[in-house]
């Protein structure tokens, strides 16, 4: 049964047990970037209590959320090195994966049923199986994401407004590609450092759903948000494939059906807050800027087209055709 395989791995106690040190307790760290108010943490506090009930106590997950176990870059590097266990991460994971680049090409998805046919069929599955092998990760569930829109302290309307423009993207060289050939001038940091970025004037922008937008507390350093609706993507929590596979069938049951229970309750949560945060960003003084979305997809296409590998192209063109 349960208890006796958990204590067979205690009384073994295997030292690659990331982050947990007493034989009979697992203890994972689940690091992600959106704060506590943010569907993400909600949804994964809902699955660490679910795995902890549904496994008698062998499983403790513990959050942390706002980056506080570092960046999503260390974070996975925490994880396959055993002192780190989950992560919600995504495009990221192009640096070990490149197909997952797919997740996130500017303007491939027209919206999020495109989206979600996308990641719950093959594309999606060949995508996941790639993150697994190549970077160790194996998704539990996943999270459908508002477009990203790109903020900043004066309007900009086209990609001709870009010139000058120092901005912040995550670590994706997809994303750092795009932009630079829209004309403005990205670099890479992780998400936590956004705030003091554009607060101290090293960065003019960055861009986002509105949903860390708001998670990041923007609104105090950014007055505007364009409607470049330049991603439709989603996200996964990933768990490290180590940490998975030491669990018994019977503790991967346990995380597999809370994962489906999270997965319901992320889609719930998206539906009912989504709508409601354009409007809190609104009160808080943001400013929603209409653009011209077909200057900034034809501006991007070129780097689209030069960032991606025959193989990357090829999965691209299937996922326009979905
Ligand atoms: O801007 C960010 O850091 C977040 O929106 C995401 O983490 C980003 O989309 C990717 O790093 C996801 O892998």
């Amino acid at each position: 049964g349960v208890l006796a395989s958990a204590l067979l791995l205690g009384a073994c106690g295997s030292d690659d047990n990331a982050g947990g040190d007493s034989g009979d307790k697992i203890e994972w760290r689940f690091g992600h970037l959106a704060d506590e108010n943010h569907i993400w943490h909600q949804t994964a506090e809902k699955f660490a209590e679910l795995v902890e009930e549904n496994s008698d106590g062998q499983i403790e997950i513990t959050l942390y959320p706002n980056n506080s176990l570092g960046g999503e870059t260390d974070t996975i590097n925490a994880i396959q090195s055993g002192t780190a266990d989950m992560v919600i991460s995504g495009e990221t994971l192009q640096n070990w994966a490149p197909n997952a680049a797919l997740m996130a090409v500017p303007y491939a998805f027209r919206d999020l049923d495109h989206v979600k046919s996308v990641v719950e069929g093959e594309i999606g599955d060949q995508i996941q199986s790639e993150i697994q092998d190549q970077a160790g990760l194996t998704a539990l569930y996943y999270h459908t994401r508002a477009p990203r829109n790109l903020t900043s302290n004066q309007p900009i309307e086209s990609p001709d407004d870009l010139s000058g423009f120092s901005m912040r993207v995550p670590n994706v060289p997809l994303f750092l590609d795009a932009w630079q050939a829209a004309g403005a001038s990205p670099q890479v940091m992780d998400f936590n450092e956004v705030f003091t970025g554009l607060q101290q004037g090293v960065i003019n922008g960055q861009e986002n759903p509105v949903d860390l937008i708001q998670s990041g507390g923007l609104a105090e350093v950014q007055d505007y948000v364009n409607r470049t609706e330049h991603v439709y993507s989603w996200i996964y929590i990933l768990v490290g494939n180590e940490q998975y596979n030491e669990l018994s069938d019977e503790l991967k049951e346990v995380v597999q059906n809370a994962a489906e229970e999270a997965q319901a309750l992320g889609d719930e949560l998206y539906e009912s807050e989504i709508d409601n945060i354009e409007q809190e960003l609104m009160d808080s003084g943001m400013e929603f800027v209409d653009v011209d979305q077909d200057a900034f997809r034809e501006a991007m296409m070129p780097a689209i087209e030069a960032s991606l590998d025959d193989e990357q192209l090829e999965l691209y063109n299937q996922i326009l055709d979905v």
